[in-house]
C-alpha cells in the first residue's frame, strides 16, 4: 500500500515517488518495512530490503513545472530534467569520447575518468552553453554564472559504485581542491547510457544538504544509508545536484557500460574560501567561442562581495523573485 504523501509545501502537490528497488536491483534481501518513510516522497513502505538501496525514485520528471524543478533540487538536493540531449547528440558524444584515454579511480579500473573533457573539440565546449540547460540554470540561480570544469566518467561493468559524498567542502579539499570551497555549485550530470538499477543508477540521501547534524559534515563519506534512493535515468537526460546533497552512484552489476559528462556551475557571486582556483591556461581560454566566454571568467571572482559592506548600504532593493517562496509555483 503508498502511504498518503504529506502535506504539500507551497500550494504545491508532492512530486509522485519512489517505488521498492529491490526487485529489480539484482542482489540478495530480506523483507523488512522502511521505517522512516519520507512524507512527501510518496513510496512503497512494504519494500523488500536488500544490500542494495531500499527505495527506486520513479517521479515523472517530465511532468515537472519549472518551479517544481527547482523546487525538487532546493528541497530534495536533486533534480532530473529528462531529454536534455537528443539520440542524436548521445550517439555523437559518445563516438567521439570511445577513443580517448580515460584513468582508473583509486579504488577500482573499472570506474575511469577524464578532466578538462570541455577542451576536446566544439561539442564539448558547447555544452556549456548548452541552451536548456543555461536556461534552467539561470532560473535557479540567477543570470551571471561560471563553468567550474567538466569531467568525463566512465563505470564499466563490475564497478564497485561511489560512495556518498558532497561535492564539494567549506575549507576546501584536496578532491575538489578550492572550487570545492564556492558556497554554491550545481552540478549537471549528463548520462549517456541509460541508467537502469542494475546499471549505476544515482544514489542521493534527500534533503541530507539540508541537515545542521555533525553527520552532514561535507569532510565525511558513507558506505550506504537506510533512506538513500536509487534514481534512474535515460541516456540524454540530467541529473542536477546541489554540491552540498550526500550523493553517488550504485555499482554497476549490469554488462553495459555507463558513460557520464559531469559540468561543474556556480554563480559569480559565489567564489571560493580562497582566491587558489587555478587560472584556466591562455592557451585553452583562446579556443572559447566569444559567446561563451562568460561562462569562462576567472572562476576566483566573487562577485559583490564585500566585508566591510554597511548596515545599510546604497541602493538596497525592496524585492528579489529568487528568494520568494513564490519561486517554487513558477511555471
Ligand atoms: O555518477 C553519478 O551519477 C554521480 C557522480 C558524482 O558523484 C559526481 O560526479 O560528483
Ligand atoms: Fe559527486
Amino acid at each position: 500500500m503508498r502511504p498518503t504523501p504529506g502535506p504539500a509545501l507551497g500550494g504545491l502537490s508532492d512530486p509522485p515517488g519512489l517505488q521498492p528497488l529491490t526487485e529489480r536491483f539484482p542482489l540478495p534481501g530480506t523483507i523488512a518495512p522502511l521505517f522512516h518513510p519520507i512524507p512527501s516522497l510518496a513510496m512503497d513502505s512494504s519494500a523488500p530490503v536488500a544490500a542494495g538501496p531500499r527505495r527506486l525514485d520513479t517521479t515523472d520528471w517530465a511532468s515537472l513545472t519549472l518551479g517544481q524543478r527547482i523546487r525538487h533540487l532546493e528541497l530534495e538536493g536533486y533534480v532530473v530534467l529528462p531529454d536534455l540531449l537528443s539520440p542524436e547528440q548521445v550517439a555523437n558524444f559518445k563516438r567521439q569520447l570511445a577513443p580517448l584515454e580515460t584513468i582508473p579511480a583509486d579504488y577500482s579500473d573499472k570506474q575511469r575518468g577524464r578532466r578538462g573533457i570541455q577542451w576536446e573539440g566544439p561539442d564539448f565546449i558547447n555544452l556549456v552553453g548548452h541552451a536548456p540547460t543555461i536556461a534552467f540554470l539561470e532560473a535557479l540561480l540567477g543570470p551571471d554564472i561560471l563553468f567550474l570544469g567538466g569531467v568525463y566518467a566512465l563505470s564499466l561493468p563490475g564497478h564497485p559504485g561511489i560512495s556518498l559524498h558532497t561535492d564539494g567542502q567549506p575549507y576546501g579539499s584536496q578532491i575538489f581542491g578550492w572550487s570545492g570551497s564556492c558556497p554554491v555549485q550545481v552540478r549537471v550530470l549528463y548520462y549517456l547510457d541509460d541508467l537502469t538499477a542494475d546499471v549505476s543508477p544515482f544514489l542521493v540521501v534527500p534533503r541530507s544538504h539540508l541537515s545542521m547534524h555533525a553527520d552532514a559534515n561535507p569532510y565525511t563519506r558513507y558506505t550506504g544509508h537506510p533512506e538513500e534512493v536509487a534514481v534512474p535515468a535515460k541516456a540524454g537526460s540530467a541529473v542536477l545536484l546541489n554540491h552540498k546533497v550526500f550523493h553517488g552512484n550504485c555499482p554497476n552489476v549490469g554488462t553495459r557500460e555507463r558513460g557520464m559528462l559531469a559540468y561543474l556551475y556556480r554563480p559569480a557571486w559565489a567564489g571560493p574560501a580562497e582566491e587558489k582556483i587555478p587560472a584556466w591556461p591562455a592557451d585553452k581560454l583562446a579556443q572559447v567561442p566569444p559567446h561563451l566566454a562568460r561562462y569562462f571568467e576567472n572562476p576566483n571572482v566573487r562577485r559583490g562581495f564585500d566585508f566591510n559592506h554597511p548596515n545599510k548600504p546604497k541602493n538596497m532593493r525592496g524585492d528579489a523573485p529568487g528568494i520568494a517562496p513564490s519561486r517554487w509555483e513558477r511555471v
